[in-house]
């Protein structure tokens, strides 16, 4: 099993398309595991395809993108769907990290992060995870620091992610430390 390509996708069934495959997330954006094995076992590929590959998937990964409990998967952040995930707003760290690119950075000074076509802006725990995350769009990624705390007493939305990502609602420039 290619888990990698199963991976993905998992990531585009029930972050971005699960009506493609027949499928309805709950407010939290679960789905029952079962019916998530008979989707993808319509398709070539994943006839083969077991519970205990759902599992090994996760295991495998270089980072937690989805999370079974109870019979249910869900995708733990990345959603662009239209019907919004339920997440409970939680207080952040002081600081929180976002890699992105050189091109980029302008438009950010001029009208803070945007969650663009996902549910929520993904943050970084750390700088280390920023640098992966902005590498996927620039060789030298821009970091930028967010006064997290500060945001989230001036009401700004904060949800867990993974242990790696958060996500919050729209960032004003007022809270970003740009380098
Ligand atoms: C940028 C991956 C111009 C933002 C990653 C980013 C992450 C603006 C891009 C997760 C802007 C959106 C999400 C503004 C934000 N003007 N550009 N005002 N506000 N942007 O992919 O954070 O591997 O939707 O900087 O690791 O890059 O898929 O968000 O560059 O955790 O599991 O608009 O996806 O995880 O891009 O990445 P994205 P992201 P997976």
């Amino acid at each position: 099993m290619n888990y990698l390509k199963l991976s993905k996708e998992i990531s585009y069934a029930l972050r971005h398309s699960p009506s493609e495959y027949g499928l309805e997330l709950d407010d939290n954006g679960s789905v029952n595991l079962e019916e998530l094995l008979i989707a993808l076992k319509k398709k070539e590929e994943f006839k083969f395809l077991e519970a205990e590959d759902l599992v090994k998937m996760i295991e495998t990964s270089d980072k937690k993108r989805h999370e079974i409990v109870n019979n249910k998967i869900r995708a733990l952040y990345g959603h662009s769907i239209s019907t919004k995930i339920q997440k409970d707003a939680i207080e952040p760290p002081q600081y929180l990290y976002h890699g992105t690119a050189r091109r980029f950075i302008q438009s950010i000074k001029e009208n803070g992060l945007l969650p663009q076509d996902r549910q929520y802006v993904h943050l970084s725990i750390d700088i280390e995870t920023a640098i992966q995350v902005g590498k996927r769009r620039d060789k030298k990624p821009v970091i930028l620091t967010v006064k997290a705390k500060l945001a989230w007493e001036n009401g700004v939305g904060f949800y867990k992610g993974n242990d790696k990502v958060w996500l919050s609602d729209a960032i004003k420039s007022e809270y970003i430390e740009f380098p």
